[in-house]
This record gives structure tokens, C-alpha cells and sequence, in this order.
């Protein structure tokens, strides 16, 4: 087994958090071999349903789990951190403007970056779940600027494998046969998932080769229309059906996320909200959602694909909320 790595989760008395912990505790994300050292932080009034949390955690009696510690201030938990996965997270309410959500989550992780800047290390790596996951990256990256602005980045994996599902139906495959569908953007409703250079393979003849998305999917109608407005408003639709927003499923997303970082992709493409360097024209220091290979613990975005009108007009519009969302934040 590898020495300890020193893993922190906030929000952990959250539902994400309740579908996450065991994945974690199972080696899912950072491998089998690797024990951890597990921080749980929650707000001071969630301390006794965190208590309860972590009896069921010792309950699992998950070998990985070297040690569980757990409270309320984040510059005791985020001490000498390798991993931080931020849940917690000012939920949005009945008749509570976008901006004004912007404005509380940026306010924790002003202080939840502050923080990390006094006793993280230079190779703490961050996950952004809590939304708007992308704004809230931004934050607690400009506050935690003793490190470096690749080690923070924003879940857009969810609607990368929401994206991957509706795609995988309609073909009738199953979704391992879909490679390279890409989420620009935000993760929002202004996200742009794209099929342009997504790949299905298929076998013939003991031989398996690769077709394009679009010449197996040839209606393009459902392609730029009702596959796209469903990825966005997914979210929106599991509420609708469960009452709650959606748990497993982003708890799922954020290990893939974890363990494709960690311990790479492979050449896949993954889609990862990322700093903006100004690839393919959106506007640098951005945390925008990419197509991105991994390889231990480094992300590269995938450059120079051709981009149609449509596709253009689409990222324009989600960095264009992104920036709006910046002003907001840190204005
Ligand atoms: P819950 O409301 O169940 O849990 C959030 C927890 O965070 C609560 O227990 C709360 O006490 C805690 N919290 C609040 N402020 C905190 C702080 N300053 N420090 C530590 N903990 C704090 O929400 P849950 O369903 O678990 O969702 C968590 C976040 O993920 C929300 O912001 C949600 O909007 C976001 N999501 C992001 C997704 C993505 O793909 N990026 C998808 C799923 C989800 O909607």
C-alpha cells in the first residue's frame, strides 16, 4: 500500500457527499493501493449530522481509510492537503437571483481560499463541485494564489457523461463504444456539449473501427437541437423527477474526474473545467470546461480542432456568461 494521501471533502454532510465517501473509501478514485488520510469539513451547525456521517464511514471499515478526521475550520482540515474535493456550498433558493447565489459561494471560498493559502502546499490539487462550480474555482484559485493555477479545476464530467448516455441510446450502443464528446464552458445551461469529433465504434468482422457521431446519428436536427437543450437542462429535469438535485451521479462523475486526473486517460479525452490560456479564443484566466488529456496529476487541453459557425457561437456565449459570472464574483 502508498503512504497516506492527504484528502479533504467539504460539505461531506451533504447528499453528493453520502454517494462520494464510500467510492472514495472503495479505491475508486486514486486506485486500490492508496490509503488516505480523510478530512471531512462541514459549517458548524451540520457538526452532528457529520458525526453521523463519520460513524456510518468507521462502520464501512474501508481498509483505505487510514484515519478520519473531521470539523469545521478549513485552515486546520486543508493542512498540507494533497486532494481537496469542494461540495459545500450556499444552496441556491426559491426566488434567490443568479447573482446573488455568485455572490454568497464566493464569499466562502474567499475564505475557504484564504485559507488554503496559508497551509496548503504547492502541489494541493482541487476539485470545484458546488456551484457555479466554474465562478467558485475561479474564486478560491485568485485567493489561493501561493498555488499554482493548474491544480484548480471544475466538475463538467457529469455532463460529459450525460451527454455520452443520450448519445450511446440513440445509436443503441453502449456508452464504452462513445469516445470524444466534448463540453465547452460553463456548467450551465449556457454549457455546449459537442458531438463534432466524437467517435462510436463499432465491430466488423472481429475488427473494430471508428465511426463519426454524426454519420451514425445522421439526424442532425436531434443533434443541434433536443440532445443539446437536454444535456443543459438535465440537471433541471432529475429535480423535477426526485425532488432533489442530482447526488449519485455527480458523485460518480466527481471520482471519474478524480481517478482520470490522477492516474490518466490514456489519450482519452475528458472534459474538465480548467484556467483558460486563451484556447480557441476564450478569454484567459477563465476556469472553462476543455477537452483535456490527463496524465498524472497534469491536464493538456487538445488544441487546434476545427470549430463550425455553430460551434464558435456556442463557446462565445458560455464565456461570455463566464465572464459576466467573474464580474459578479470578484467585482
Ligand atoms: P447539499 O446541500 O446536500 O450539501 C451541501 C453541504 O455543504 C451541506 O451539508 C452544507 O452544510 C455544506 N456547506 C455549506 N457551506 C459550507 C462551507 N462554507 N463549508 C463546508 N461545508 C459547507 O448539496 P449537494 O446535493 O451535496 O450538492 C453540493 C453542491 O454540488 C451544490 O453546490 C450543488 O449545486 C453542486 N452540484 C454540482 C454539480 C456539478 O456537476 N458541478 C452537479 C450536482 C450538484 O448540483
Amino acid at each position: 500500500l502508498k503512504d497516506p494521501m492527504v484528502v479533504c471533502v467539504t460539505g461531506a454532510a451533504g447528499q453528493i457527499a453520502y454517494s462520494l465517501l464510500p467510492m472514495l473509501g472503495r479505491g475508486l478514485a486514486l486506485g486500490t493501493d492508496q490509503l488516505i488520510d480523510l478530512r471531512l469539513l462541514e459549517i458548524p451547525q451540520a457538526q452532528g449530522a457529520l458525526e453521523g456521517v463519520v460513524m456510518e464511514l468507521q462502520d464501512c471499515a474501508y481498509p483505505l481509510f487510514y484515519k478520519i478526521s473531521y470539523g469545521s475550520d478549513p485552515a486546520v482540515l486543508f493542512k498540507d492537503a494533497d486532494l481537496i474535493i469542494f461540495l459545500g456550498g450556499f444552496p441556491r433558493k426559491a426566488g434567490m437571483e443568479r447573482k446573488e447565489l455568485i455572490g454568497k459561494n464566493c464569499q466562502i471560498f474567499k475564505t475557504q481560499g484564504e485559507a488554503l493559502n496559508l497551509v496548503g502546499k504547492p502541489t494541493t490539487k482541487c476539485l470545484v463541485v458546488a456551484n457555479p462550480a466554474n465562478t467558485n474555482c475561479l474564486a478560491l484559485s485568485t485567493f489561493a494564489s501561493r498555488i499554482p493555477k493548474e491544480n484548480f479545476t471544475a466538475l463538467t464530467r457529469l455532463d460529459q457523461n450525460r451527454a455520452v448516455w443520450q448519445i450511446a441510446a440513440r445509436a443503441k450502443m453502449n456508452v464504452a463504444h462513445i469516445s470524444r464528446v466534448i463540453i465547452w464552458g460553463n456548467h450551465s445551461s449556457t454549457q455546449y456539449p459537442d458531438v463534432n469529433h466524437g467517435q462510436i465504434a463499432t465491430k466488423v468482422d472481429e475488427t473494430i473501427t471508428s465511426k463519426p457521431i454524426r454519420e451514425k446519428i445522421a439526424d442532425n436536427n436531434w443533434l443541434n437541437g433536443k440532445f443539446i437543450a437536454d444535456v443543459q437542462q438535465r440537471g433541471a429535469a432529475v429535480i423535477k423527477a426526485r425532488k432533489l438535485s442530482s447526488a449519485m451521479s455527480a458523485a460518480s462523475a466527481a471520482i471519474d474526474h478524480v481517478r482520470d486526473w490522477c492516474l490518466g486517460t490514456n489519450g482519452r479525452w475528458v472534459s474538465m473545467g480548467v484556467v483558460s490560456d486563451g484556447a480557441y479564443g476564450v478569454p484567459p484566466g477563465l476556469v472553462f470546461s476543455y477537452p483535456v488529456v490527463c496524465e498524472n496529476w497534469t491536464w493538456t487541453i487538445i488544441r487546434d480542432l476545427t470549430l463550425d459557425q455553430f460551434s464558435q457561437e456556442k463557446i462565445c456565449a458560455t464565456a461570455r456568461e463566464l465572464v459576466e459570472e467573474r464580474r459578479d464574483a470578484l467585482s
